[in-house]
Parts: structure tokens; sequence; C-alpha cells
């Protein structure tokens, strides 16, 4: 897997790419709030947005309803009035623009907007959401989550978590591509902190590699998580440094494409990644 397409986008991967958070949500466990007063704060987000570009982002994933564990549900009204302004801001830009939903009717409203992917936590649970994805040349990511977002903390069990979320990753690939969507215009993500310990996190981490699914790119989101924190002992506003080693770490055992808060501290991390691979290879 070289490029990845999106819609009119090409992704190229052949270097790791890093996709910048926009939660434009109340309650979002890092960021909630700073985006979103009454309505989005468009100039705010355009000045965040511009940042993280310039900082070394090549997708952004605007998400209007936040996946902490826990959180309330938001209908489909609320969240295209949250995420379908900002998104047709984030257009004029140039950047992979994605929308981090499960609902297909999301979906529907936010591609016909001309957004390049849609990124679902629930790994395309709902067929529906999968035949809208399926009828446009959008990408979409399919993440694994055990149970939903207000139960997956209260007791997350495996008999061996990274070959049962490998599978499942693996099974999901199967059914997108049934569904009609191209193995290129696919990504599949582990789900770190969705339904899992930090044991299991940790496990996923070590074992990226056997994760992957042939000629499907594959995406990460540690960053400023609960795993970051429990590592490191430091609260959310302080978990930059963690997360970049994180996010290296993922790089390093094969993942394409970071989802990350602290772009620049990322963008570094990934900078020196490449000055080492480079010189290795000319030696
Ligand atoms: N993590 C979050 C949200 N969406 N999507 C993918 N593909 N992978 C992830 O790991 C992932 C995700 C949670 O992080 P955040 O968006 O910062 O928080 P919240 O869900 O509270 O808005």
């Amino acid at each position: 897997m070289t490029v990845l397409r999106c819609a009119d986008r090409a992704l190229d991967l052949s270097q790791p790419r890093i996709m910048g958070v926009i939660n434009v949500t109340p309650d979002s466990f890092s960021d909630g709030g700073r985006l979103l007063r009454a309505a989005p704060d468009l100039p705010r987000i355009l000045d965040t947005a511009r940042a993280m570009l310039a900082d070394g982002a090549a997708l952004l994933d605007v998400g209007g309803e936040s996946t902490r564990p826990g959180a309330a549900e938001v209908g489909a009204e609320e969240e295209l009035r949250r995420v379908l302004p900002v998104v047709e801001r984030l257009l004029e830009l140039d950047a992979v623009i994605s929308v981090d939903t499960s609902k297909a009717a999301v979906a529907r409203r936010v591609l016909d907007a001309g957004v390049h992917m849609i990124n679902d936590v629930t790994g395309g649970r709902d067929p529906a959401l999968l035949d809208v994805v399926a009828g446009t040349s959008a990408a979409l990511c399919v993440m694994h989550m055990q149970g939903t977002p207000r139960t997956m903390q209260s007791a997350p069990a495996y008999r061996d978590v990274v070959a049962e979320v490998g599978e499942h990753l693996a099974e999901r690939v199967v059914v997108c591509r049934r569904a009609g969507i191209a193995l290129d215009r696919l990504v599949v993500d582990p789900g770190f902190g969705f339904g899992k310990t930090l044991e299991h996190n940790l496990a996923l981490l070590r074992n990226l590699s056997r994760l992957r699914v042939d000629g499907v790119a594959m995406l990460v989101g540690m960053s400023r998580k609960s795993m970051i924190g429990a590592v490191t002992g430091r609260g959310i506003d302080s978990r930059s440094a963690g997360s970049a080693a994180a996010a290296l770490l993922a790089v390093q055992r094969g993942a394409d494409i970071v989802r990350v808060h602290d772009v620049a501290e990322t963008a570094d991390a990934l900078r020196m990644l490449a000055a080492v691979e480079c010189a290795d290879a000319a030696r």
C-alpha cells in the first residue's frame, strides 16, 4: 500500500502521515469545548487547522461526537450542526479532510459536501454507512472497539487481544470489500483505548506489525489517551512527549497514519526517525 485513495485526493503513504484532531464537541476527553461554544468557533478552528498543516499534518479529522468512555450520545442533526460548517471551510485547505462519525446520515451529508474520508470508530457496524461510502470514492477507516463508548471500559476482556483484534480487522476488510469499497480506499485501526486495559493497549502496540492487513493502510490513535497517562503519570495537558513517543513506536511497527492532537511534536519525532533511517539506508 503506497497510496490511499481519498475521493479526488491521493495520499502518498511511502512516508508516515500525521492526522490532526479537530474536535468540535463540548466534552471530548482532552480538548472538549475549545472549538465549540454555542456554535463552532470557525475562526479559531481555521487557525488551528492551518497551524496543524504548517506543522506537518496531511489529514484533518473533524469530530462532532465524543467517544470518550461514558460520553453522551449525540443525534445526527446536532452532529451535523457541529461538523458541516467546519468541513465546508476546511475543504478549502490542501489536506485530506476526514469526518469521525458512525452515523450513515452524517456520512452522507459530509460526503455530499466533498469530504475525502470517513473515520468510523465502530468499524462499519452499520451496513448503511458502508453503502453510503461505497457509493463514493472516499476512503474509510474502520476501527476495532469492544462494546460501545458507554460500556467499553467497564470490564474489557480478551482470550488473546492481538489475535482477536487482528482477526476482527481482517474480517471488517472483507465486509467492506463486499460492500464495494476497494482495498486502496480502506484503513484499519486497532482502536487504542476502546474497550482495552493498559495491558491490552501495550500488547497491541508491541505487536502492531501483526495487525496489518495486506494491501490496507493502518492508522493508530494514542494521543493524550489514558494509556499515556498511566505510563508517564501525567495529566491530559502534559502528555505530548509521551504521545509523540507512542506515535514513533507505532510508525516503527508499521503504522502509516498517526492521529494526534500535538502535530508539531509528532512531526519532530518522525523527522528524527526519517533522518536515522535515511542514514541507515545510505550505509
Ligand atoms: N480515538 C478517538 C476518536 N476517534 N478514531 C480513530 N480512527 N482512532 C482512534 O484511536 C480514535 C478515533 C478518541 O480521541 P479524541 O477524538 O481526542 O477524543 P473524543 O472521542 O473524546 O472526542
